[in-house]
C-alpha cells in the first residue's frame, strides 16, 4: 500500500507549489525537480493517481435495474478460443475446467465451477464500456475475487492479480498473443469485482468467456478478462507478455483504465 501513499503526497506537493505558475515560467521551474518529472513522465500514472485521489478507493460504479439492461450485450473481442483444450471442456459443460489459483499465496487453490457457485456471491447491473465507443448494461453474478483471494492467503509480497485466458488474440513473432490482464489489490478487493460465471441470470455464452470472466467494474471493457483459467498473484509485471500488464496494454493502451 506504500506504492499509493508515496504519489498521492507527490500530486499533492505538484498542487501546492502551483502548476499553472510554473507553466508560466515556461515549466523550467518544474522540469527542475525530479519528483515532477516523474509525475509528469506519465499521463497514464498521472490519471491513475488522480483517480485514487478524487474517486476515493472504494467508490462503486454505478448499478442500474433490471429496465435498464441492454436488449443485446455486444461479443466483442474473442468469440471462441481456438485449440482442443478448449473445445474439450466446452463439450464436457466444464465439469473438468478447474480455477487454479497460485503464484504469492500460501495456499494455492483448484476450485471447479461448482466450487466457486457454492461460494457468497454477488449481483450487479453494470454499464460495460469499451474504448471502440460501446457501452452495453448487463446482470453479472459470481463471487467476489477477495473472497478467492481470502482462501488463498495472499503472501505479503504479492501486489498484482494476473489473469491467464484461454484464448489466443493474435499470435505475434515475440510469441505474444496469449489474453491476459492484471490489477492492483485495490481493484481486486473491490466489491464489485467478481469472477463472473453468469450474465443475465443465464451461465456465461462462449462469446462472454465461459465458464468464468472477470468483471473489474471501475475500469474499461479490455480489463475484464474472459475465459480465464489461471489467476497468477504477482510482484511484478514485467514478466507477462510484453511486461506492460496485458494484452492491450502490451499494445499501447493504459495498464489503469479508470472509468
Ligand atoms: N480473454 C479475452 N478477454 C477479453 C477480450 C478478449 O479478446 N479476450 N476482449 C476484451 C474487450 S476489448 C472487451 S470490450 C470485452 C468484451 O466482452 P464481451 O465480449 O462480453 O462484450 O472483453 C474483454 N476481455
Ligand atoms: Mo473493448
Amino acid at each position: 500500500m506504500s506504492r499509493i501513499q508515496l504519489p498521492r503526497r507527490r500530486f499533492l506537493a505538484l498542487s501546492a507549489a502551483g502548476l499553472g505558475g510554473a507553466l508560466l515560467a515556461g515549466c523550467d521551474r518544474l522540469s527542475e525537480t525530479s519528483e515532477v518529472q516523474e509525475v509528469l513522465s506519465s499521463a497514464e500514472s498521472l490519471t491513475y493517481r488522480v483517480q485514487r485521489l478524487l474517486g476515493g478507493r472504494d467508490a462503486l460504479a454505478r448499478e442500474f435495474t433490471e429496465a435498464d439492461l441492454s436488449p443485446v450485450f455486444k461479443v466483442n473481442g474473442s468469440s471462441m478460443p481456438e485449440g482442443e483444450d478448449y473445445a474439450a471442456l466446452l463439450e464436457g459443460n466444464f465439469v473438468d475446467w478447474r480455477l487454479r489459483v497460485e503464484g504469492l499465496v500460501a495456499n494455492p487453490l483448484d476450485l471447479s465451477l461448482e466450487d466457486l457457485r457454492k461460494l457468497p456471491q454477488r449481483t450487479q447491473i453494470t454499464r460495460h464500456d469499451c474504448v471502440e465507443g460501446w457501452s452495453a448494461i448487463g446482470k453479472w453474478r459470481g463471487v467476489p475475487l477477495a473472497i478467492v483471494l481470502q482462501r488463498a492467503s495472499l503472501l505479503p509480497t504479492a501486489r498484482f492479480v494476473v489473469f491467464h485466458c484461454a484464448d489466443v488474440y493474435e499470435r505475434a513473432l515475440d510469441g505474444t498473443g496469449q489474453y491476459y490482464e492484471s490489477i492492483d489489490l485495490i481493484d481486486a478487493f473491490h466489491p464489485q469485482t467478481i469472477l463472473a460465471h453468469s450474465l443475465n441470470d443465464a451461465p456465461l455464452s462462449v462469446g462472454h468467456g465461459a465458464p468464468l470472466r472477470l468483471r473489474v467494474e471501475r475500469q474499461l471493457g479490455y480489463k475484464h478478462a474472459k475465459y480465464v483459467m489461471r489467476i497468477e498473484l504477482t510482484d511484478r509485471l514485467d514478466r507477462f507478455g510484453r511486461g506492460k500488464g496485458g494484452f492491450w496494454p502490451d499494445r499501447g493502451y493504459e495498464w489503469y483504465a479508470g472509468i
